[in-house]
């Protein structure tokens, strides 16, 4: 069992498809935009999410390749069809290390005639710890262009407060783990680290967006800890384009 090669072979067949989760404002469950999430259809072992691979792409270095073809699927389904509000790829922070990165990017959208205000990116911490000035304008440009960043599994890594100065970010995505403790009895510290960000983000005009919302109890309290928008198996699961 070789993924890497299988991996390969993938590529030249183009055998990856993007799913998309809806992202609502909370308040009146409205739709506001989607996740593209990556999924592979493996000829032996059927449809794969990346926590099967990504690894793998990562260490090899072919998740640059596969994105592209991610990218350009994501961006058809754009072309073709009126999806509600922005879809939000997922940037591995690789992509940072070349500098047209932003280019191709703005240039598949140009070539399909979709607004680039349609689409955004999401980037983890990781990327921005890598290399500040590069990034940094990569982001700049996207975001002339209309493209915007959100910070993705935000509380997890290492949330360095200065990033969200030094970098155009547009929305940060609570961590699913905090929400995960927000049950009858929320654990305090959860509490407390979702108070932290909500404040940090509305003082800086960020959106807010809480992952992994699975009941009504959770969307309850996280619109009275202030969080606006939300994603998560209560309001829908990844899904086919159709
Ligand atoms: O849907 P799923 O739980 O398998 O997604 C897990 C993680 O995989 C996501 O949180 C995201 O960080 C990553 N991911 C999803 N789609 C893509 C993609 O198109 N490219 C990259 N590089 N990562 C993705
Ligand atoms: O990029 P990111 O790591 O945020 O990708 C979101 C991942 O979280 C996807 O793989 C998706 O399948 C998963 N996910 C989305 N909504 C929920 C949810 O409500 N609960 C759980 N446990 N996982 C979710
Ligand atoms: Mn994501
Ligand atoms: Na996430």
């Amino acid at each position: 069992l070789d993924l890497e090669a299988d991996l390969r072979r993938a590529i030249n067949s183009d055998a990856f498809e993007p799913h998309y989760q809806p992202i609502v404002r909370m308040s009146d469950a409205t739709v506001v935009g989607s996740e593209a999430l990556l999924r592979w259809r493996h000829e032996q072992r059927g449809l794969l999410a990346p926590g099967a691979f990504l690894d793998v792409g990562e260490e090899s270095g072919l998740i640059e390749q596969v994105d592209w073809l991610m990218y350009a699927r994501v961006i058809a389904d754009m072309a073709r069809s009126d999806m509600p509000g922005y879809v939000a790829i997922n940037v591995s922070p690789r992509h940072f290390r070349s500098p047209d990165f932003a280019d191709r990017l703005l240039g598949l959208v140009a070539a399909a005639g979709v607004a680039p205000s349609r689409l955004r990116i999401e980037i983890t911490e990781v990327a921005l710890l890598d290399d500040a000035p590069r990034i940094s304008q990569s982001l700049n440009l996207l975001r002339e262009r209309g493209v915007l960043a959100q910070l993705d599994d935000f509380g997890t890594g290492f949330s360095a407060l200065s990033y969200l100065h030094r970098f155009p970010i547009a929305a940060l995505k609570i961590d699913r783990s905090f929400v995960a403790d927000l049950n009858g009895d929320a654990r305090a510290e959860s509490v407390a680290v979702i108070r932290a960000i909500v404040a940090l983000a509305g003082s800086l005009g960020i959106e807010i967006i809480a992952e992994g919302v699975e009941t009504q109890a959770q969307r309850e309290r996280l619109l009275e800890l202030g969080c606006t928008y939300a994603q998560g198996f209560l309001f829908g699961r990844p899904e086919p384009p159709a």
